[in-house]
């Protein structure tokens, strides 16, 4: 039996995103609720557990019985100098030894097929539910935690649930039987050995309610330490950038060393508690040595018996040191439980009806009703905005950062559910078809390219696995990639490494054009699509875009206004109002806020080639 350390990563020193109480719980041993739900996932395994029940009960009757076999060969045959039955006992016992090795072989073995396969279900289950999340989940849950759901409370939970139920089970009835036991064999005796008894449980209530406390200190400070290393791994740019080594390192040292300290402390309870039982053991193994001898002497006992309840007594208090230890596995999996419960309770944001039906073939009509948007229900991001796209229609986007264009693109793709107002395409509210149907008719470049590890040509085709090599050479070149790609060592089939650092940001970009390209759709999102490439590379992709875009639906969200002075409408969008509307002529005609970021940026522009002229 060993103590386990699973718990939550909220405890991050900058780990402040995460909202939801990631302490221990209610710090309940035992919540009705939650076992019961988790009791759940043995019903499948109901077989094996009873076998493992059943092997549990032999090695249970074995134990109890080797201690009055050696009272037979003492009393009986010992005694009596009678050799032959003394060596059929030996070959007993030494058949009951064998046994208590196979049956407990095979309940373990069972235990850990069980226990697997529950573990197993959890993380399936868990993840399949991450996936249906909305991002509005994502968005607040660091994703550290997440993991240390799927992994380490799922652990204790599968603890608890194979390995600790039975131990519980055959600790319990290991006690009574030996109590049993001796209290037929000799109640006189009995009372002598259980005189230490109220010592034990004095000492059992002391660490119990100190151990908790240590305990979950462990918990926390590991997760402190994982939260930093978290944060500092995945920030480590930054921090060399701007030479924090050593302000992170003090920090992670701090961590750390309350890690090591909660540890020290933890472990010197259970160094006082351990042997205090043991010696507790010992002080009960000479009170019936002095009992039991007294009682031999006056011809009262046998002596048989008191071998056997020396024997007993020996026994007696490994249980209960391995119940004071089961205690805190019992606590870990019931914080752990109730966490896990709560992720696979969490609802999404967005939810389709019950049975919401595909969202029909798409012809590409978008409009947005009176829209207001808030992120996390609180600050509104977006206001009454009314937008209508005809199918075939390029509209750009545009505005100073943080007006709220990514936010509208969000919610064409219904990645959040507008506040007020509805977002209906071809006059279908998006809240009354299910999600994948409307997602599949949509083609998204995101602000943030994505590539997942694997080879460039399987991150082509990631939204239609099974296109060609062809249709796959065809979307690239579409997207002006292909001459890059056909340039890499090994072309289509190099690996991009996880993350995508082994390519420029203009490359992840133009492989996430091709991939959107390839799915061929009928609304097509791009956001910021040219915002990392040089001037060349952004004529190209313009002249791929022309191509792409034609006949299709698309809002196109540009930094860059030259990319989109062609666009059918232009609506320019200041603090999460749309301020103006019109062509790439109108606007300028009208001399507000576009005219002003259009002059900017062509003056910036122009600076910029003067100066590179000079070189
Ligand atoms: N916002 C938020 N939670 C999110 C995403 C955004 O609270 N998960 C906030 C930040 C901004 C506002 O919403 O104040 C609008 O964000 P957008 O991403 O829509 O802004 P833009 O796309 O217009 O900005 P940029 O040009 O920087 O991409
Ligand atoms: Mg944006």
């Amino acid at each position: 039996m060993s103590f386990s350390f699973g718990g939550g990563l909220n405890m991050g020193p900058r780990g402040a995103l995460e909202s939801h109480g990631e302490g221990d719980g209610t710090g309940r041993v035992f919540d009705r609720r939650v076992t019961l739900r988790l009791l759940g996932y043995l019903r499948p395994y109901t077989r094996q557990m009873l076998g493992a029940f059943a092997m549990m009960l032999i090695v249970s009757a074995l134990t109890l019985a080797i201690p009055y076999l050696t009272k037979i060969v003492i009393d009986q045959y010992i005694t009596n100098g009678d050799l032959r039955g003394l060596s059929r006992l030996a070959l007993l016992l030494g058949g009951a030894l064998f046994g208590i090795y196979l049956a407990s072989s095979a309940q373990q073995y069972l235990l850990t097929w069980v226990g697997q396969r529950i573990l197993m279900t959890l993380r399936n289950q868990l993840f399949d539910h991450l996936q249906r999340l909305s991002l509005g989940y994502h968005d607040t849950h660091i994703v550290g935690v997440t993991i240390s759901r799927v992994m380490s409370d799922v652990g204790v939970i599968n603890e608890l649930l194979s390995e600790g139920l039975i131990t519980l089970a055959g600790d319990i009835l290991l006690l009574f039987g030996i109590v049993g036991v001796m209290v037929s064999m000799s109640p006189h005796l009995a009372l002598f050995a259980f005189s230490v008894v109220p010592l034990m449980v004095l000492m059992t209530l002391w660490f119990s309610r100190r151990a908790r406390i240590a305990f979950r200190q462990t918990r926390s400070s590991t997760a402190a330490v994982i939260g930093d290393l978290a944060e500092d791994l995945s920030g480590m740019r930054v921090i060399q950038a701007f030479a924090q080594e050593g302000a992170s390192e003090e920090r992670f040292d701090k961590v750390n060393s309350a890690n090591r300290d909660a540890f020290v402390n933890a472990m010197s309870l259970s160094l006082t508690f351990l042997p205090g039982v043991e010696f507790l053991g010992i002080l009960a193994t000479a009170v019936v040595l002095w009992a039991g001898g007294r009682a031999v002497a006056t011809e009262t006992l046998t002596l048989g018996v008191v071998v056997a309840f020396i024997s007993y007594v020996g026994r007696f208090f490994q249980p209960i040191q391995e119940l004071s230890q089961l205690y805190n596995t019992l606590q870990t999996a019931m914080a752990g439980g109730e966490r896990v419960l709560e992720l696979l309770d969490t609802i999404p944001d967005v939810q389709d009806q019950p049975a919401a039906p595909d969202m029909p073939s798409i012809r590409g009509e978008i409009v947005l009703n009176n829209v207001s948007f808030a992120y996390r229900g609180t600050h509104t991001v977006l206001h009454n905005v009314d937008l209508h796209i005809a199918p075939g229609q390029t509209i750009a986007l545009v505005g100073p950062t943080g007006a709220g264009k990514t936010s509208i693109a969000n919610l064409i793709a219904r990645f959040y559910e507008v506040t007020e107002g509805n977002v209906c395409i071809d006059g279908v509210d998006v809240r009354s078809v299910n999600q994948p149907s409307l997602r599949q008719q949509m083609g998204l470049v995101p602000q943030d390219p994505f590539l997942f590890a694997g080879a460039i040509a399987d991150n082509i085709r990631f939204g239609c696995p099974d296109a060609s090599e062809e249709a796959v050479i065809a979307a690239a070149k579409a997207a002006n990639a292909h001459e890059f790609i056909s340039a890499m060592p090994e072309g289509y089939a190099t690996r991009v490494l996880e993350g995508g650092i082994n390519l420029s940001l203009g490359q992840r970009q133009l492989l996430c054009i091709a991939r959107a390209i390839l799915a061929d759709p009928r609304i097509l999102i791009l956001d910021e699509a040219t915002a990392s490439v040089d001037t060349i590379t952004e004529a190209l992709i313009q002249e791929a875009l022309a191509r792409l875009l034609k006949g299709r639906t698309a809002v196109v969200i540009a930094h860059r206004l030259s990319t989109i002075t062609n666009a059918d409408l232009i609506c320019v969008l200041e603090g999460g109002h749309i301020v103006e509307r019109g062509t790439h002529t109108e606007l300028l005609a009208l001399g507000g806020l576009y005219r002003d970021l259009y002059e900017r940026q062509f003056m910036q522009n122009n600076g910029f080639s003067k100066a590179s002229e000079r070189v």
